[in-house]
């Protein structure tokens, strides 16, 4: 039953952005834009919640995220 899951997965991917319905490595790709493997607070501009939450998440404070330290704004609403 397949189908049925991923019928629900993409009405749950369009109404909700194109957030949480990603897995955190597609999420990753889609904002490394020079695909460097790293984030960098330029590049985190193009998705508001990440950069609203830049600072926090850049636990190292160098500057980039990495996939470590990568994590969706609205995690805890999920588990
Ligand atoms: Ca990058
Ligand atoms: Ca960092």
């Amino acid at each position: 039953m397949k189908n049925v899951a991923m019928t629900a997965g993409a009405l749950l991917f369009a109404a909700s952005a194109a957030l949480h319905a990603n897995p955190v490595e597609e999420l990753f790709k889609g904002v490394d834009a020079n695909q460097d493997g790293r984030i960098s607070q330029t590049e985190s501009t193009i998705n508001p919640t990440l950069e609203e939450n830049f600072a926090a998440l850049d636990k190292n404070r160098d500057g980039f995220l990495t996939p470590d330290e990568f994590q969706p704004a609205n995690d805890k609403a999920e588990s």
